[in-house]
């Protein structure tokens, strides 16, 4: 029995089974009803009973053993199984991430925001949630102004007698600079800007501005019309030509509308320039002396041009988009049209 058990041990120390199946024929002849170990157990009922108590402990030793090598290979096997069932080519180059596209008006804010940064002004942003002060008050606004009516303006009714608003324009970036930076201050001011229209394909409740403002020492009428040419010249073509008319802004005196020439039908005359061979882009003036003093600048030190244009519009003539809420409703087949679309 001593050989028997000797032996029996030293097959389950060298057993290497290359199949699952070998596993299952190997636990039959040792464990099974005519198994090895099955056997075994069935002579220690008859031995002598001096011998009882050491081979009794081997016996339970050699079973505790052989479950275990069992296992233990079965285990072995079933995960060198599964690995071997991958297919996966690991060589095969990494599947391309479709990443989007740039939205057309950050594509347009950027190349405006570019073009004045190359000028010297920096850029300031500020909240979109304001208060009548910067966006009505501090700029020369009547109190009786259309604009200030719940027609116009979004008006969060908060119950007090300083009400939050969202803000009709970035001019209010443009004022908080003024109150906090002394001249000379050069800065555009880009951003989202909240009107109380109806939704159309011209107009839209949420649209984007960029506005600039410079005020310094001497700052002229000239000083604005130059810097506005090479504006236009970046952003529409060194031979672009501007005009521009007389106009009225609350907080600009004089002030101006901007045009530039019609490169889509070359000044003869279409559609989109309504036959005049212009197109406006924007709106500028010089500073009134009221909206300085109003931020704490001395209008007898100091003078200042401001602007400030629509991104949709500037996008509207780039690309030739006929309907602004296009630029709202994320319509990929819009969208991939534009930088980055498409990989
Ligand atoms: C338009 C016209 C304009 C300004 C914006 C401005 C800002 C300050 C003081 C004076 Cl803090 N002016 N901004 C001036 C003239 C025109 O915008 O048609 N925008 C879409």
């Amino acid at each position: 029995m001593r050989d028997r058990i000797n032996s029996l041990m030293q097959e389950l120390d060298t057993f290497h089974p290359a199949t699952p199946a070998e596993v299952e024929e190997f636990r039959i002849r040792i464990l099974g009803k005519k198994g090895i170990l099955t056997a075994l157990f069935e002579e220690f009922k008859s031995i002598d009973p001096a011998e009882k108590r050491e081979f009794g402990k081997q016996l339970n030793l050699i079973k505790n053993k052989a479950l275990e090598t069992i296992n233990a290979q079965k285990e072995r096997l079933a995960f060198r199984g599964s690995k071997k069932q991958t297919t996966e080519d690991l060589t095969k180059p990494a599947d391309i991430l479709n990443t989007g596209s740039r939205h057309p008006i950050s594509i347009v804010r950027r190349e405006i925001l570019d073009i004045f940064r190359k000028m010297g002004f920096t850029v300031q942003e500020g909240p979109e949630i304001e208060d009548d002060w910067h966006v009505f008050s501090a700029l020369n606004f009547p109190a009786d102004h259309p604009a200030r009516d719940m027609q116009d303006t979004f008006f969060i009714n908060n119950g007090s007698d300083n009400p939050v608003l969202l803000r009709t324009h970035t001019s209010s970036v443009q004022v908080r600079t003024m109150e906090k930076q002394k001249p000379p201050i050069r800065v555009v001011c880009p951003g989202r800007v909240f009107r109380n229209e109806a939704i159309s394909a011209r107009a839209h409740c949420i649209f984007h501005q960029v506005e600039g403002l410079y005020i310094d020492g001497n700052v002229s009428f000239a000083d604005l019309k130059q810097a506005i040419l090479l504006f236009v010249r970046e952003m529409f073509g060194s031979s672009a030509k501007i005009r521009l008319r007389p106009s009225y802004f609350p907080f600009t005196e004089p002030s101006a509308e901007v045009d530039v020439n019609c490169n889509i039908c070359g000044g003869t005359g279409c559609n989109i320039c309504k036959n005049t061979g212009w197109l406006e882009i924007m709106g500028a003036g010089m500073v009134d002396p009221n909206v300085l003093e109003a931020s704490g600048i001395d209008s007898k030190k100091y003078t200042g041009y401001a602007f400030g244009m629509g991104v949709e519009r500037i996008a509207m003539l780039k690309w030739q988009v006929k309907d602004l809420r296009l630029y709202f409703e994320n319509d990929v087949r819009f969208l991939e049209q534009f930088e980055g679309g498409l990989l």
